[in-house]
């Protein structure tokens, strides 16, 4: 489960570097660096003899508040199967502040935040991976409905005052008008997000190894869709290939035949950014993938189906290899301390120039993960309580489960973490990780803490610690850079990259499952002249990157 949620989170953060969710166009017209600069200035308010900032906060220690004093409302794309989150109730318990949490699946999330940013009706925080770079700048930068945070957490946030000053994080935080509109999320992270995983039951039925080359890929394919792989009997329920409805990452393969794109089309050429979505390779990429599509090899339901489904053809053990973070969110085998039946797949043709491109350097710095808006009262309360839930142990809490239940402190910093299944089924489902934080929330924890500091009573198989070992050598050294929007561009930007995303996606739908030609020079010619109509150049002018891949 655990896994299953960061995969989703990974995800959804990617898209939401590049990805324009803001539907609101009317933000007041083309601004320049000056008049945007013009945000009220914070002025800290004075503290009275009760040790109380505006006769509610406590300045400093806790509560927060007293009790029944203070009540704020977050927003945020999230999911519980208890309708609970422990650490929460938790928090409550020590700041006296009450949470008024209003969270929503991501798939309906981002459209029920544009219609509350609409109607003025939206909550004190919005958060999680539903946010992105242009709603900061459109709501933030431009419209001052996300507020600038910096100087409270200068006055009030000792925790989040430190994690700015991580390497690079202020700078990265920091948007184009100097302020920082979010609450910080850093946090170690993977090499290798998305994947296809491969089957290797499967390929014992059939008799076959796991495949290098694209070649060989295809005869497996084959070979699971001819024979009974699964072994039930029935030799046509088998689905060859699939991928994660949601993050479907599909021009990834691209790196098999040496351009390792991202979804938005980018790809790093030796190790330079570049856009590669018209380029001859994406291409080839295109015309591999569109005949196993053909030969009925791809899951006919790739563009259409969603979670709920994939999950369910997975678990009913109808996929040979499927695209996602990790094998256990489709193949409902729970994860144990034994290596799963689903390998990595390799990264194929590394024989002859097969690539794949690195996620992260192994953190990441999530500057689009929560903010604070102007319908809220007293933000510096809101400020402190993320402050405080940065603590050692409450990022304990959030990350593993709570100190004194799942995890004990020993000597020498070391925290033994039990194994949460000899507990009863309740307590097991109380204190599972999607039920202990809105995980799409920023928290915290020291860097590499986990690595060195806890002590499993159990540990599970890291199948992801196995895919970064098997991928590392054929990864790009560098990562995607990030990058801002310069404030007088942020709408022209944001509409530009909604549309070009939405059509890079579409086309390759249309060219994957044949509806058009991607062998015909005409429908290609025409699929790159539709990019450029959209504005490619500004597109590319704005993220700094200068080469169009031939
Ligand atoms: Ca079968």
């Amino acid at each position: 489960m655990k896994k299953r949620l960061v995969a989703m989170l990974l995800a959804t953060v990617v898209a939401c570097t590049a990805l324009a969710g803001c539907g609101s166009k009317d933000g007041g017209g083309s601004s320049t660096a000056e008049d945007l600069d013009n945000k009220e200035e914070y002025v800290p308010a004075e503290v009275d003899a009760d040790g109380k900032v505006d006769g509610i906060m406590y300045k400093e220690g806790l509560p927060l508040v007293d009790e029944g004093a203070y009540t704020f409302s977050i927003f945020c794309d999230d999911s519980t199967s208890t309708g609970e989150f422990y650490m929460l109730n938790e928090l409550e318990k020590q700041t006296n502040v009450k949470v008024d949490l209003r969270y929503f699946p991501y798939e309906n999330a981002t459209e029920r935040m544009n219609l509350d940013l609409n109607s003025g009706d939206y909550a004190d925080v919005i958060g999680g991976w539903i946010l992105s770079d242009s709603m900061i700048l459109t709501y933030g930068v431009e419209q001052g409905v996300f507020i600038p945070l910096e100087d409270i957490f200068e006055e009030y946030c000792p925790n989040i005052s430190a994690i700015l000053d991580l390497p690079d994080v202020r700078e990265k935080m920091t948007a184009p008008d100097g302020h920082i509109y979010t609450i910080p999320y850093v946090c170690d992270d993977v090499t290798v997000n998305y994947s296809p995983w491969i089957n290797t039951r499967w390929l014992e039925n059939v008799n076959m190894e796991i495949p290098k080359t694209t070649e060989e890929f295809e005869a497996v394919l084959k070979a699971f869709k001819e024979q009974d792989a699964n072994g039930n009997g029935d030799p046509n329920d088998e689905i060859p290939f699939s991928t994660d409805p949601n993050n479907k990452y599909l021009q990834a393969m691209t790196g098999y035949f040496g351009v390792p794109m991202d979804k938005y089309g980018f790809a790093l050429v030796d190790e330079k950014p570049v856009f590669a979505a018209t380029s001859a390779k994406y291409r080839e990429f295109l015309s591999w993938f569109n005949k196993l599509y053909e030969q009925g090899l791809v899951d006919p339901e790739i563009f259409t189906q969603d979670s709920a489904t994939w999950e369910g053809k997975g678990n009913r053990d109808m996929y040979g290899v499927s695209i996602a973070y990790g094998s256990n969110e489709f193949s409902g085998i729970e994860q144990t301390t034994t290596k799963p039946e689903f390998d990595p797949l390799p990264v194929l043709n590394a024989d002859n120039g097969g690539i794949w491109l690195r996620a992260t350097p192994g953190n990441s710095v999530y500057r689009a993960q929560a903010v604070i808006t102007d319908n809220a009262e007293h933000p510096e309360i809101i400020a402190r309580w993320f402050d405080n839930a940065f603590e050692l142990e409450n990022g304990i809490g959030c990350n593993r489960g709570p100190v004194g239940v799942v995890v004990f402190p020993e000597d020498n910093d070391m925290y033994r973490v039990i194994d949460t299944k000899t507990l009863d089924s309740e307590t097991q489902e109380k204190l599972s990780w999607s039920n202990l934080w809105p995980q799409s929330l920023p928290k915290f924890l020291p860097m590499k803490f986990g690595k060195e500091h806890f002590i499993e009573d159990n540990p599970l198989y890291d199948e992801k610690k196995n895919l970064e070992e098997t991928y590392e050598p054929y990864l790009t050294k560098d990562v995607i850079p990030s990058f801002w929007v310069q404030p007088d561009m942020v709408e022209e930007y944001s509409e530009i990259a909604q549309s070009i995303n939405d059509y890079f996606n579409e086309q390759q739908a249309l060219f994957i499952s044949g509806e058009q030609d991607v062998d015909d020079d005409s429908v290609w010619e025409t699929y790159c002249s539709g990019l450029e109509a959209m504005g490619l150049s500004t597109y590319l002018e704005v993220r700094g990157v200068t080469e169009v891949l031939e």
